[in-house]
This record gives C-alpha cells, sequence and structure tokens, in this order.
C-alpha cells in the first residue's frame, strides 16, 4: 500500500513537472498509476497437484524439472490476459496458490473474482429427469487470503470460501498417495477394460479409507507428481460430496453435477457461479469473517472420486479476473 502511495505521488509530480514544462505539448505521456493493475494473475506462489491422469502433463514434467521450475511452468500457464493454457491439480488436494498486483476489492453485494476453467455443461444427459445442471464439473475448495502485513507474500492468514456445500463437506480431510513402484506388476480386471492398473497407487486417508487409484488407457505417463521427493505425499483440506452420476445405466455417460455456487471448475468461465464474493469467506470456526479484498487466493480439488472410465475427478484451473477492474458486475447471492 505505501509503495501504492508512493507511485502515485511521484506520478503527480511528474505530471505537474509536465504541465510546467511544455505548454503547448499535451501529447507527452502521463503516468496512469491505477493503469499499472492488472486484473489477472500476475504471479504462482506454489503448485503441487495430488496424484492424476493429467499429472505431468498439464503442465508437462520433463526430466530436471523442480519444485521451482514446475512452479514457473504453472504459472506460464495460467497468468495474464491471455494464459497459455491450463493447469489441472490433479486428485484430492492438488494445489495452486496465486496472486494479483493489487488487492482485489471486496465491493458490497457484489462478486469480486471469476476464476476460469474447463467446466462445461453436458450435451446429453440420458437422465430426463435431471433436474439440477451439470457435465463436466470437477469442483475445486477456494481460500482466499489479504496481504495483511503488506509485505507482498501469500504468508497471512488463509479463510475458506464457504460455498453451498459447506455444511457437507469433510473438515481437516486428510488423505496420502503412496509412490508406486514403476516395476510393479500392472493389474487388470476385465469389468474395468479401460484400465491398465487396476491397482496403479495405493491411498489411505484419515477416516479409515484406502484404496487404489488406476491408471488408464488414455493416459500412460506417470500420474505421481515426479518432481516431489519422497515415497508418500499428504494433501490436507475440506472433502466435499460426491457430485457424479453414471446416468446410462452401462458406465459409459457420467454426469459431474453443478454445485449451486461458491467453487471452481464448476460452471462454465461466461456462467455467474464461475465468480466468487469475498464476503463468503469463513474462518476455521466457520464464521464469516469481513476482509477488506484479497491479494492471494489458493485452489484446491475438494473430491475424492472416481469416474470410471472418465478417470478421477480433478480440477483444472486456466486464468482468474478481478472482475471490479474490469467493469463486470455480478450480484452475489
Ligand atoms: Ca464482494
Ligand atoms: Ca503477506
Ligand atoms: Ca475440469
Amino acid at each position: 500500500m505505501r509503495k501504492i502511495y508512493f507511485k502515485y505521488l511521484l506520478a503527480v509530480s511528474v505530471c505537474m513537472f509536465t504541465v510546467a514544462c511544455s505548454s503547448d505539448d499535451d501529447n507527452d505521456p502521463v503516468p496512469k498509476p491505477e493503469s499499472a493493475k492488472s486484473p489477472y494473475i500476475s504471479k504462482v506462489y506454489d503448485f503441487i497437484p495430488a496424484v492424476g491422469q493429467f499429472t505431468n502433463e498439464l503442465p508437462k514434467y520433463e526430466p530436471g524439472d523442480t519444485y521451482e521450475t514446475m512452479v514457473k511452468k504453472a504459472e506460464d500457464m495460467i497468468k495474464g490476459e491471455k494464459p497459455a493454457g491450463m493447469i489441472s491439480l490433479g486428485g484430492f488436494g492438488g494445489y495452486v496458490v496465486f496472486g494479483f498486483d493489487h488487492t482485489v476489492e471486496n465491493v458490497p453485494g457484489k462478486r469480486d473474482i471469476r476464476i476460469s476453467a474447463n467446466a462445461f455443461w453436458a450435451a446429453a444427459n440420458p437422465n430426463p429427469d435431471a433436474n439440477k445442471r451439470g457435465g463436466s464439473c470437477e469442483p475445486g475448495v477456494i481460500m482466499v487470503s489479504y496481504d495483511a502485513n503488506a509485505n507482498g507474500l501469500p504468508d497471512d492468514p488463509w479463510y475458506e470460501i464457504a460455498g453451498s456445500e459447506h455444511s457437507k463437506s469433510k473438515k481437516n480431510y486428510e488423505i496420502t498417495y503412496y509412490r508406486p513402484d514403476p516395476n510393479k506388476k500392472p493389474v487388470l480386471d476385465e469389468k474395468e477394460s479401460y484400465a491398465t492398473d487396476v491397482k496403479y497407487i495405493y491411498w489411505t486417508d484419515n477416516h479409515g479409507k484406502s484404496g487404489y487409484k488406476m491408471k488408464n488407457q488414455y493416459h500412460s505417463q506417470s500420474y505421481y507428481p515426479e518432481w516431489i521427493k519422497g515415497d508418500k505425499i499428504t494433501f490436507k483440506g475440506t472433502l466435499l460430496p460426491d457430485n457424479a452420476v453414471e446416468e446410462s445405466g452401462e458406465g459409459k455417460y457420467w454426469v459431474q453435477y453443478s454445485f449451486d455456487y461458491g467453487y471452481a471448475d464448476n460452471a462454465p468461465n461466461t456462467d455467474d457461479e464461475s465468480a466468487i464474493d469475498i464476503d463468503w469467506a469463513v474462518d476455521e470456526n466457520g464464521k464469516k469473517v469481513n476482509l477488506p479484498g484479497v491479494n492471494f487466493v489458493k485452489v484446491y480439488n475438494g473430491l475424492n472420486q472416481e469416474c470410471g472410465w472418465l478417470g478421477e475427478t480433478s480440477t483444472e484451473i486456466s486464468g482468474a479476473q478481478d472482475l471490479h477492474l474490469l467493469g463486470i458486475s455480478i450480484s452475489t447471492k
């Protein structure tokens, strides 16, 4: 904030100097501090995807890559006005932390931030009685943070955006994925013909459950984040209820139903439900917090769900926008 004020003072004095010295030339560039703000993601601070069929692909892992180079690759994919692509967060808990170059204002009664992803509505839901919107909706839990100590770093308290499933979700859920032995013999199951290994990656959670993540024939690379050291990796967060239903009765057509509001990759980018109101932020006790705005956003996959041949449900992210700087007005709920 202090920096912005200084820049403003500087701009004002440059402007006064310009006016005083060039009375007949009004084409001189006049710095405008406001226009220096970008409505888009300016930086990715952290990125660790969980196990998933797009892990090591979105973004692409190459031998020699490290945590730092993968964070930079994620940033190159989603920053700016025209992001280069998309990142996948993998299974439950996989996350990204990004920020804006300013505080996104929490405007009363309005949504403030849109998070872009690749959600879309089903073209041909076989269930004629479906009364909810659905298609490819892979909800990520959104957390927000205000740069309270004004150091430009996401080292301040985080608050969860309480979306429509907040009261139905499991708080403090933890899942651990175990690195697969590259020499293990794949296990096949004729009932799941799309799978090239039905016991690919073992996982356990803190609710006494365990299982295996499958590998499918459509994605043959390693599904375990290759650059992460250690034989296992644990993710923590709020587990959302499953949202997918196989609607054909033949294992063919999975519909991932959209939650009403408050999640990423849960509604198309043109839909109001891809936008959130900072006022929905709550603390760890579920109590509403009143933030003036936010500088940083964290999104993690909130589901531990497999959909047959479609594979695991994994949140994707392809950008974010400060709606106010873009002049887009969307009412809150
Ligand atoms: Ca707001
Ligand atoms: Ca900070
Ligand atoms: Ca998606």
